[in-house]
């Protein structure tokens, strides 16, 4: 017995199990390449040179030789140039076209012996520089003879948490806050630096902390020490800390009276909260803010305008290099207008009165994040201020963590839009990365999808889209189908058996979304509240333009929204040519159609379908493409670890049920009005209308408060 109990002993210590793959490492995972190309890797980078012993060099420096142990077994240390395969880093490049955050990696001989060089002008560009080496051994690219530079396009990319104090999270569906507020500043939970890890490695370098319908309490003291224990973890990292502020807080947690702009008492409240602010975290990055909107205070209550308060804001960060990011994302509850037209509304006139230091920070359409949007009219219509984008990585609108839908499509379909505001080739993203006007002050943002899950995001697949995001905001020209090879080679594997099919099933997984939720133009049509299924007869309640019949319009002459002259005339918010296009049938994509024209059940769409059979297809497709998702993955189980297999094959296996429901309840619903029969060869839907009515899901994640 005595001596079995050793055998099993002695087996544990000796070869203690593999950790199951759970997705933590996310797609930094550095396992070791295949035998017959380790050698070849091994030669370039046998030794890592003497770096300087700053924070940010020593995490580069350490992240370059975990990666390389993972990958290719560990470096030596070495003096520089005393031995072929040496990586050197090197920070004091001079070279003007690398900006404060670009890196040129070349391969050159230094004293006569191979070495590879990343370089930068600061120690952020080499840590940038070491993630961009280590991913190509990652993707199996040669290394041999590099000559690489790259350097960001956009200035501040951001994630912005929607995370409150209490740690849940708004539109959240990856577990709690990764921001433990009550045990912050004592313990800062390690994971903190994982997160500024993954964020590094695809060139994130700001977070707001905090959720943008926000507390005053995380403007008090207390609260500050806390985010300065975040600040000092992610520094290193290139990373900076922002705040929401909420807009009463001079009231709530500084005894005034009012929130008024203009009062000198209220000024003096928020410069005095910025220098203790800066006290604590000098690199502070300064405010998001969310006013006038959603029943958030704003400077409106006083009478005032946003210019009068992102400016006064602006002076009280300004002196400490601050910025103020400020939302366009403004709706009234009084207006009864269009709320597509809103935003374009309340900030156009305003083109050139913000301050230098204040940022303009536009959804990617006007809505809000939905499946398909046309993009935001303000692209391209504000020149002379700084305009930033916000886009959203988490699912609310698209299937919370559980369905498979790739981002990258979304984000470049966006970024791609021709807002033909100075002529031909105005796109999105060159608003947005400033070439279009010439702006420095340059934003692009993303509402994170990180939670404390094991895997992060919630699921396998939505790591792929805080990995774009972080991409495009490097980039945002950039193509999401390259991004989405990286991330697979890096995150699962580089056998092509592998790489080609899940490449393809992301890909085409958005345009699955659309057409299973809210095919040909629809906008907003799910659940209530929780945003979750669903909802296309949600009326009634406290506003409109919060129930889905608002945007479907159906009834029995049609369905969609008329946004062209006859109706709101949304399209004149745009350029002319791009306005006139969208309002003539003639012009439109079919993708946007509903969205912008009300039509009859029986108008010919170009596959010479009727409008609802075309509907009904499309609503089909979306399913069938989930099908197809289903076989596909399961073929795929040789090549994934089988934790991660077995996640993905169940959470597909929820969304090929939802997606059946999506298409059954519209189906249902839309059927009450355009009295038609469905195709030929369509199901009807399993249950019958009331059924899907009577669904309700109070605890649906993501709405905590
Ligand atoms: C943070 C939508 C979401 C809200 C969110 C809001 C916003 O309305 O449903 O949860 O609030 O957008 O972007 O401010």
């Amino acid at each position: 017995m005595r001596l079995l109990a050793l055998i099993l002993g002695l087996a544990l210590v000796v070869a203690p199990a593999a950790r199951a793959e759970d997705g933590y490492d996310l797609w930094l995972r550095y396992k070791p390449v295949e035998a017959s190309v380790r050698a070849a890797y091994a030669a370039r980078a046998a030794a890592i040179a003497p770096t300087r012993d700053t924070p940010t060099m020593k995490v580069a420096r350490a992240e370059l030789e975990r990666g390389l142990t993972g990958l290719v077994g560990k470096p030596a240390s070495a003096a520089a140039g005393s031995r072929d395969g040496v990586i050197l880093l090197k920070a004091d490049s001079a070279d003007t076209a690398l900006g404060d955050e670009g890196y040129r990696i070349r391969t050159l001989t230094v004293n006569g012996r191979t070495t590879t060089v990343i370089a930068a002008n600061r120690d952020v560009g080499v840590l940038y520089g070491v993630f961009r080496y280590l991913s190509l051994i990652q993707t199996r690219q040669s290394v041999d003879k590099l000559d690489i530079a790259s350097a960001p396009k956009v200035k501040l990319r951001m994630l912005n948490h929607w995370d409150n104090l209490n740690r849940t999270v708004e539109r959240g569906y990856a577990g709690q806050s990764i921001f433990d507020w009550w045990r912050l500043p004592g313990h800062v939970d390690p994971r903190l630096v994982d997160y500024a890890r993954a964020n590094a490695s695809i060139g994130i370098n700001g977070a707001v902390l905090n959720n943008v319908n926000a507390k005053a309490d995380s403007l008090t003291a207390p609260y500050i020490a806390k985010a300065a224990a975040v600040a000092d973890t992610l520094r290193p990292y290139g990373i900076k800390v922002y705040l929401s502020a909420r807009w009463s807080a001079p009231i709530e947690i500084g005894g005034l009276k009012s929130a008024d702009p203009l009062d000198p008492a209220v000024a003096a409240f928020w410069k005095a909260k910025a220098d203790e602010l800066y006290k604590a975290i000098p690199d502070f990055g300064g405010f998001l803010v969310k006013a006038n909107s959603e029943g958030q205070p704003g400077p409106q209550d006083y009478g005032r305008t946003h210019v009068d308060g992102a400016n006064m804001l602006a002076d009280a960060v300004g002196p400490h290099g601050g910025v103020v990011i400020w939302r366009a994302f403004v709706y009234s509850h009084q207006q009864p207008d269009d709320r597509a037209k809103q935003g374009y509304s309340e900030f156009k006139p305003f083109d050139g009165q913000f301050r230098d230091n204040v940022v303009i920070q536009v959804k990617n359409g006007a809505i809000d994040f939905q499946p398909r949007e046309p993009f935001h009219p303000l692209f391209g219509a504000m020149p002379k201020s700084n305009l930033g984008m916000e886009f959203q990585i988490t699912k609310e609108y698209l299937g919370f963590s559980t369905h498979l839908v790739y981002l990258g499509p979304l984000y470049e379909e966006t970024l791609k839009s021709d807002t033909m505001a100075e002529g031909k080739g105005s796109t999105v993203a060159k608003v947005v990365d400033g070439q279009l006007d010439g702006r420095k002050l340059t934003v692009m943002a993303g509402v994170a999808n990180i939670g404390s899950d094991r895997n992060w995001s919630g699921s396998q697949f939505d790591q792929a889209n805080w990995y774009v995001f972080g991409r495009l905001a490097w980039d945002p020209e950039a193509s999401s189908r390259a991004i989405a090879e990286d991330w697979t080679r890096m995150t699962f594997g580089n056998d092509p058996r592998l790489v080609k099919p899940v490449v393809a099933m992301m890909m085409g997984s958005r345009e699955a979304a659309v057409d299973y939720m809210t095919p040909l133009g629809l906008h907003h049509q799910m659940g209530r509240d929780g945003h979750y299924g669903p909802g296309p007869w949600v009326s009634g309640g406290p506003r409109a333009d919060w129930t889905s019949v608002y945007y479907a319009k159906a009834g029995p002459d049609g369905v969609g929204f008329d946004r062209t002259p006859t109706g709101s005339n949304a399209t004149a918010q745009y350029a002319p040519a791009v306005g006139a296009c969208f309002a003539d049938l003639k012009c439109v994509d079919e993708k946007n159609l509903l969205w912008f024209h009300h039509l009859p059940w029986d108008y010919r769409l170009k596959s010479g379908d009727t409008l609802w059979d075309g509907m009904v297809r499309r609503y089909s497709a979306g399913v069938a493409y989930v099908d197809g998702m289903n076989r596909t993955w399961a073929t795929l189980a040789p090549y994934v670890d089988a934790r991660r297999h077995a996640e993905v094959a169940d959470y597909l296996k929820i969304q090929r049920d939802e997606a059946q429901w999506w298409r059954d309840a519209s189906i249902a619903w839309f059927q009450t009005f355009s009295k038609r029969p469905l195709p030929p060869g369509e199901k009807p839907p399993a249950k019958s209308l009331e059924y899907y009515e009577s669904l309700v899901f109070p605890f649906a994640p993501g709405q905590g408060g």
